[in-house]
């Protein structure tokens, strides 16, 4: 029976609509003649924010009067993507938006398209971050979302004949409706310089830094709308501006133009966001940025206890818990300490144990590549003082580790925070494992591997301390928005209040095999094809068939993540059919979308390649429409709302061990997609909830690869052995691809065989192209397809965010949901 938990919209269609032209008159400025779409949605935005503001008093006045605990989530990524939908939505008032700009003569879906991207991150991580917060709203719970107000997010990335080009990503040029200045709660934070020490009362050392320069942080806040819209949390995302201390008699002596050399030197930390993920650049300036936003964020909070309860700091850490996503945050530990022993007078011994009951830290990665590390002579010299707190807790924790294992120097080499050679690194993951009370990884197996392979020595100092939280994501972005017409299916069959409740989809599963569900099921899924298909023809002039299965990998290209697999792949069944031309297949349409790091030599390759193998196949009479290969530019959340619902194969395909959850797996299975992966990450808890029937399980264990690697892996015994391996890699030689430029593709082969195959893709390639035709005769078989495809959704319960947050909630963060009152 339906239960009826829908938002009930707190205005009606008039009023919406009287909202929006008022918008447009006194807010934009024009009107409804000379209205453009961008005018539209700015007006439209303007009259939904206005539910999102009071939503906002209402919820930090009942914080406030509550003296709530809160968790702050510190993350140098958000990818929060586009927020209308979402916001109408939460409110419920999509239907009541959509019906008054008819009346208006528009259409929601042309309005919500002019929305630009908030690329505020890279991938996973930042994704992570944003439907974090979604969760967190949606549950009533107190918390503040902090990062940095980058000018420019994630590059656009355009194809220009194969290859990627990046293009500066300006998403608040023509302004952002949603967001709000605070100069009220401007922050200073200091950089460079050198520390004086001093001797107080009792001969006490004091420490003072005093700092070669000192930049404005300026806080913009997003409101973030749960669901049903009763709280409204805020993401506070800071902004770099010269602190006008500087120089004023350069400035009067006539130094104007040094004087704004300085200026764009203070503004250039919030420029950018740094497009390499999972790869550790070290530069000076993303440290900048990493202490700016912590230091930032940390004050600001310390601001707001204090108005709570004044100079008293032994409730600290009953009211505040800290979040690190990942360690890029990781020097807010000394930062707090600094903090509080030098500004503060705190005793250490008392600041440390504040600062150990208020951090917690999640690892994301083990790849070594993505594992910070900072010269501690770069740390030096932009935080002097945050490198002698550094060396203070690794003293400390250094006696720590001689009275576990005395006198045992290999173990204290290993567990240092400080790795010693050429030059002195500060590594970033001891540090915040030793700064926090608890760390987790975000799958199951991940989180076995943090224990057993990258901090074993940790997890036994601090029984208990490493965890894990499987990761999730939000189902009011990740089906409910972005797939309404399977949402209405689904409200029609066991009622509306699923998205606050995703074990509810369970009760889908008494329909899977039920033929008219299944029709229903997959005319939608055929509709969503359609309109996938629509997007590909305008993006790349590609006409493809609906009845073609969608085989989809939407991710960051990295080598781990092996979409030169799927690659191979297709070029061994290209050659099957060139062979054979009756070679007997389902047609597929094999859609990727993928942004390389702009540094990433072999990503932008295997980029290159797929577009170049797609130009020639996509061309090819003599394939006969039996495979498509479209890679979609500039992949980021707005199109993935688009691919997402659109799929029936989701491939997961990483090297066992090196994917720490994935997302986007929940995503597609959520929307019905059918996995073909990996033991890897987050699929193999999907594998457990589906059921080994309705999922397409390949390859190596963890386990086997490590053997393999310890035995020696060649991957020259699979390119000799394997004569379909062979074909495709020395094809990738000739000029087939690439007409005129012979060799313009070896890269890949190169990487395979005289590189010795880091992720093992050709140990993979068999299972692979097997699974693959496990794949092809499910497919054929439409009413077990349709019962696979249903089992996927009905048991994607355990991947909404509102577990992942209950989780931490009840393991981590010992939070409570406040009430908002209205
Ligand atoms: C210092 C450079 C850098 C930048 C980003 C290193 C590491 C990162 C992130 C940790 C990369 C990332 O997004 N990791 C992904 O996190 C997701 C959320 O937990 C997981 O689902 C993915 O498996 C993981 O790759």
């Amino acid at each position: 029976k339906a239960t009826k938990t829908q938002p009930s919209p707190a205005i009606d269609k008039a009023a919406f609509k009287s909202a929006v032209i008022k918008h447009l008159h006194c807010t934009l400025g024009t009107d409804e003649n000379k209205a453009n779409n961008h005018a539209w949605w700015k007006a439209t935005c303007a009259a939904i924010q206005e539910q999102v503001l009071e939503g906002l008093r209402k919820t930090q006045k009942s914080h406030y009067l509550n003296d709530t605990r809160a968790v702050h989530y510190f993350s140098a990524e958000f990818l929060m993507g586009r927020l209308l939908s979402n916001n109408l939505q939460n409110f419920g008032l999509f239907d009541v938006a959509s019906g008054a700009l008819k009346e208006l003569g528009v259409e929601i879906s042309d309005i919500l398209e002019e929305e630009p991207d908030m690329a505020l991150g890279n991938g996973g991580l930042g994704r992570l971050a944003a439907c974090f917060i979604d969760s967190l709203a949606t549950m009533e719970l107190p918390a503040i979302g902090y990062g940095i107000h980058y000018e420019n997010g994630l590059f656009r990335q355009e194809i220009k004949s194969g290859a990627q080009i990046e293009r500066p990503d300006s998403w608040r040029d023509y302004g952002n409706p949603w967001e709000i200045c605070r100069p009220e709660s401007i922050q200073e934070v200091s950089l460079y310089g050198y520390v004086e020490t001093k001797y107080g009362e009792n001969g006490r050392v004091l420490k003072e830094w005093h700092p070669g320069s000192i930049v404005k942080g300026v806080p913009w806040d997003i409101p973030v709308v749960g669901y049903e819209g009763k709280t409204v949390n805020v993401l506070r995302l800071w902004q770099s501006e010269s602190s006008g201390y500087f120089n004023w008699d350069v400035f009067n002596a006539g130094g104007y133009v040094d004087a704004q050399r300085e200026n764009v030197q203070a503004e250039t930390i919030s420029k950018v966001l740094y497009p390499n993920d999972e790869t550790e650049a070290g530069k000076e300036l993303r440290l900048i940025q990493q202490y700016f936003f912590c230091s930032c964020s940390l004050k600001d909070i310390i601001r707001r206890y204090k108005r709570a309860h004044g100079d008293d700091w032994s409730r600290f850490a009953d009211q505040v818990v800290i979040q690190l996503n990942d360690t890029h945050p990781a020097i807010s530990v000394p930062e707090l300490m600094r903090i509080l022993v030098d500004r503060a007078e705190l005793g250490w011994d008392e600041a440390w144990g504040i600062c150990t009951k208020v951090f917690a830290y999640t690892n994301h990665t083990l790849l070594p590549e993505a594992l910070e590390k900072w010269p501690a002579r770069m740390i030096e010299k932009i935080l002097p003082r945050h490198l002698e707190i550094i060396y203070e807790i690794n003293h400390r924790f250094m006696a720590e580790v001689d009275k576990k294992w005395p006198g045992d120097n290999a173990m204290k080499a290993k567990l240092s925070i400080i790795e010693e050679g050429n030059e002195k690194m500060v590594r970033m993951g001891h540090l915040s494992v030793i700064g926090s009370f608890a760390v987790n990884g975000v799958a199951e197996m991940h989180s076995r591997l943090v224990k057993s392979s990258l901090f074993p020595e940790f997890d036994e100092l601090y029984p208990g301390k490493l965890t894990n939280v499987t990761n999730g994501i939000t189902p009011r972005r990740w089906l409910k928005a972005c797939n309404p017409a399977l949402s209405k299916l689904i409200d029609k069959k066991i009622g509306d209040d699923w998205p606050r409740d995703l074990d509810k989809l369970q009760g889908l599963t008494k329909f899977a095999t039920n033929k008219t569900f299944q029709k229903q099921f997959m005319k939608v899924k055929l509709e969503n094809k359609e309109l996938l298909a629509d997007e590909i023809r305008k993006s790349l002039d590609l006409e493809v068939d609906v009845n073609a299965i969608f085989d989809v990998q939407i991710k960051r290209l990295h080598e781990y993540k092996r979409q030169h697999l799927a690659l191979l792949h297709i070029m061994a069944l290209y050659r099957r059919i060139l062979e054979n031309p009756d070679y007997d297949m389902h047609p597929r349409v094999f859609v990727f979308g993928a942004k390389a790091a702009p540094g990433y030599k072999l990503a932008k390759d295997i980029i290159y390649a797929i577009n170049k193998v797609a130009d020639k196949v996509n061309n090819d009479p003599r394939v006969n429409n039996k495979i498509k290969i479209a890679f979609l530019p500039n992949y980021r959340v707005s199109l993935a709302e688009k691919m997402i619902p659109a799929a029936d194969v989701s491939e997961q395909i990483s090297t066992a061990g090196k994917e720490a959850s994935g997302t986007g797996n929940m995503k597609l299975a959520l929307n019905g997609a059918v996995t073909i992966g990996t033991l890897d990450g987050a699929n193999v808890e999907i594998a457990e909830e589906v059921g080994d029937d309705n999922i397409f399980i390949f390859g190596l264990t963890v386990e086997e690869v490590n053997e393999l690697k310890a035995t020696g892996y060649n991957p020259h015994d699979y390119y000799y052995k394997d004569p379909e391996i062979k074909a495709v890699l020395d094809w990738l030689e000739t000029d087939y691809f690439t007409p005129g430029k012979p060799g313009a593709l070896v890269s890949i082969k190169q990487s395979l065989l005289d590189n010795g195959d880091p992720y093992m893709v050709l140990a993979d390639f068999r299972a692979y192209s097997d699974a693959q035709i496990a794949v092809d005769a499910a497919y054929r078989d439409k009413e077990r397809w349709a019962e696979m495809a249903i089992i996927n959704t009905a048991k994607m319960g355990k991947f909404t965010s509102d577990r992942s947050i209950r989780d931490y909630v009840d393991r981590v963060w010992k939070l409570s949901s406040c009430k908002i009152e209205s």
